[in-house]
């Protein structure tokens, strides 16, 4: 039988993410949709791992289910590190275009443009017990929006240091292989592999 784990989080591009991530494993994902949870959490913490903590333990209240939550966000050097845990309120009503368009004029004439992506993400288990993980990513922000199909949010003006490519011209596995996300939940899945809890999937 597959292990259950519920994905407190409401972004669908993070929960994809994190489903091409351990497709390979014996874990069958839910989310707050799947079980008809609407929970208006306030992210009151002042880091990533914080907030993450925040979601995870509100979602606990309501289900007896092993939970991960992600937290995580944008940050630029030259902007002391905003918009950092204020990633998805900033700007709240507004569209990506309009963010990222606001971002570069933010870093207009700036040549410091280095900026990383980061995620903490809390893994609880249903006796209670948290374990976190981080992960980031180094890049630039770039001074044109990329058309490119791919990401989502802050991706299109991200121009990563690893794969020497804008996260919006990435599909989501090569996105995975070096992401924030990719490499916390890189050490998610370590832990849940040495606790026995998942297999990798033999394919035939
Ligand atoms: P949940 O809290 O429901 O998980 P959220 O979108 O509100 O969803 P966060 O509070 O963690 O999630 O906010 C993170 C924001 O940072 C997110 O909305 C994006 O704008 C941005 N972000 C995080 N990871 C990103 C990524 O991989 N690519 C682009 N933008 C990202």
């Amino acid at each position: 039988m597959n292990y259950e784990i519920v994905i407190a989080s409401n972004n669908k591009d993070k929960i994809n993410e994190f489903k091409k991530y351990f497709e390979n494993y014996t874990i069958d994902f839910l989310t707050l949709e799947d079980l008809k949870l609407s929970l208006n959490i306030h992210e009151t913490g002042k880091t990533f791992l914080e907030n993450a903590m925040i979601k995870a333990k509100a979602v606990a209240k309501h289900v007896n289910k092993t939970i991960i939550a992600d937290d995580s966000g944008l940050q630029i050097e030259a902007l002391k590190g905003f918009p950092g845990v204020h990633s998805a309120r900033w700007l709240y009503d507004f569209d990506y275009t309009h963010k990222n368009n606001e971002i570069i004029s933010m870093l207009n004439n700036q040549r410091n443009r280095k900026a990383q992506f980061s995620s903490a993400i809390v893994i609880h288990y249903p006796h209670k017990e948290m374990r976190f993980f981080v992960g980031t990513t180094t890049g630039k922000i770039t001074k044109e929006i990329s058309k490119g199909p791919y990401g989502f949010g802050y991706d299109p003006i991200f121009f990563c240091d690893e794969l020497q490519q804008n996260f919006a011209d990435v599909d989501i596995n090569d996105k995975n292989k070096v992401s924030h996300r990719g490499k916390a939940a890189e050490k998610l899945l370590q832990c849940l592999l040495d606790k026995k809890l998942i297999t990798k999937i033999k394919k035939r």
